[in-house]
């Protein structure tokens, strides 16, 4: 156990004013992990290189052509596969919305020190790998196991505990058809900020769960208590509290800003009259049932289109015809609301680890 770092909260919690200070080890984080710029919510699969990126310690350099998969714990045959010999089983391509359960973390008063999201911590790509059952169902799951445990390539310190970034599933999650070794992104090889040459993908859930750089899988008799599990991702008023676990995402709907921006304060100016605006929503494993638009800050609220659903866990893109008259400024706002009944909340969730804030966007905007 190494000493933690001690650093302050900040903003003085009154909620009225955002705290505009930020700091360097913040803006360090920042400039490693970037959000998706909202003009790329345009695409139905994020290119690439526009596809938000986080990375807890370094990224591995890994070589593919000594890598393998270790597959064992309380399994009934151990398993050490190659990339070919993963590769040479069943092949499933799955489009999946990912989003960060830390995104919109840096808009929360006081705000939690960590990677400091604004809005954009997601993308949607299309993953190709072995679904990992079959994998399980190849060793054979032991009496007993209650869940399966993923261990990345990366190592580090976090909250005075050094560690290789591991989480794990309950055994049911883990059988689910859907959830992915992958090791393909967007029809290529994972590039290496995406977990070159395996990584998970579990659909529906909150980013933290898609373990990169996959080196080994683990059956457990017993509940996994590391710190990406028990401490880290976790629903609480403050950092002593167990709270809840992370899983599922959270409803979520984003607007691209419409209009041209403001170089420095990215308020956006839009000529008057007919403006269509155009977004994505999304929910862990609920469909879309209907997305609004406010453009007074939320007081009034109209509904848009949406489109066709993209798969189960894809974003949906939806719409709306936009009257921006008379000249002036506006707030323009957006949410959704899925098949499980979850509408976005007008006011933050604030919890102590900045964890799932799907509060509604607020772009503001110039009509001339
Ligand atoms: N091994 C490992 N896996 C990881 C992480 C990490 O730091 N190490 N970060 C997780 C988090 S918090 C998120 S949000 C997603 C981000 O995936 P992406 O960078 O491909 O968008 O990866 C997850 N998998
Ligand atoms: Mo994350």
């Amino acid at each position: 156990m190494l000493s933690e770092p001690v650093l302050p909260t900040v903003g003085d919690g009154s909620g009225i004013e955002p705290d505009r200070r930020i700091y360097p080890e913040e803006l360090q984080l920042a400039l490693r992990n970037k959000a998706l710029p909202l003009e790329g919510l345009h695409y139905d699969v994020t290119p690439t290189g526009l596809h938000y990126t986080l990375i807890h310690y370094d990224i591995p350099a890994v070589d593919v052509t000594t890598w393998h998969l270790e597959v064992g714990g309380q399994v009934h045959t151990k398993l050490s596969l190659t990339l070919e010999e993963l590769q040479q089983r069943l092949v499933q391509t799955l489009r999946v919305t990912l989003e960060c359960a830390g995104d919109g973390r840096a808009l929360l008063h006081p705000r939690p020190l960590s990677q400091p999201w604004l809005t954009g911590a997601v993308g949607t790509a299309e993953w190709s790998g072995t679904p990992l059952r079959l994998l399980l169902e190849e060793a054979g799951i032991g009496e007993g196991v209650s869940e399966i445990l993923f261990t990345g390539l990366d190592r580090g310190i976090e909250g005075g505990v050094e560690q290789d970034y591991q989480r794990s599933l309950p055994l049911s999650v883990a059988l689910h058809d859907d959830v992915l070794l992958a090791w393909a992104m967007n029809g290529a090889p994972l590039e290496p900020q995406h977990g070159s040459p395996v990584r998970v993908i579990v659909p529906g859930w909150y980013g933290m769960a898609h373990i990169k750089w996959l080196r080994a899988i683990t059956a457990l008799l017993t509940p996994f208590a590391g710190y990406q599990q028990a401490v880290a991702y976790r629903y609480s008023q403050s950092r002593e509290q167990p709270g809840k676990p992370v899983t599922l995402m959270r409803v979520r709907a984003l607007l691209i800003p419409p209009g041209i921006p403001d170089f420095l304060t990215r308020v956006r100016v839009v000529q008057h009259g007919s403006v269509e605006l155009r977004g994505r929503a999304w929910s862990g494993r609920a469909t879309i049932t209907h997305v609004e638009v406010s453009c007074d800050g939320g007081s009034t609220w109209a509904l848009a289109e949406i489109g066709e659903p993209q798969g189960a866990y894809s974003w949906q893109s939806w719409w709306y015809l936009w009257d921006a008259s008379p000249p002036g400024t506006y707030e323009l706002c957006c949410r959704a609301h899925d098949s499980a009944g979850n509408v976005q909340p007008l006011e933050q969730h604030w919890t102590a680890r900045g964890m799932g804030n799907n509060a509604v966007q607020r772009v503001r905007v110039l009509v001339m």
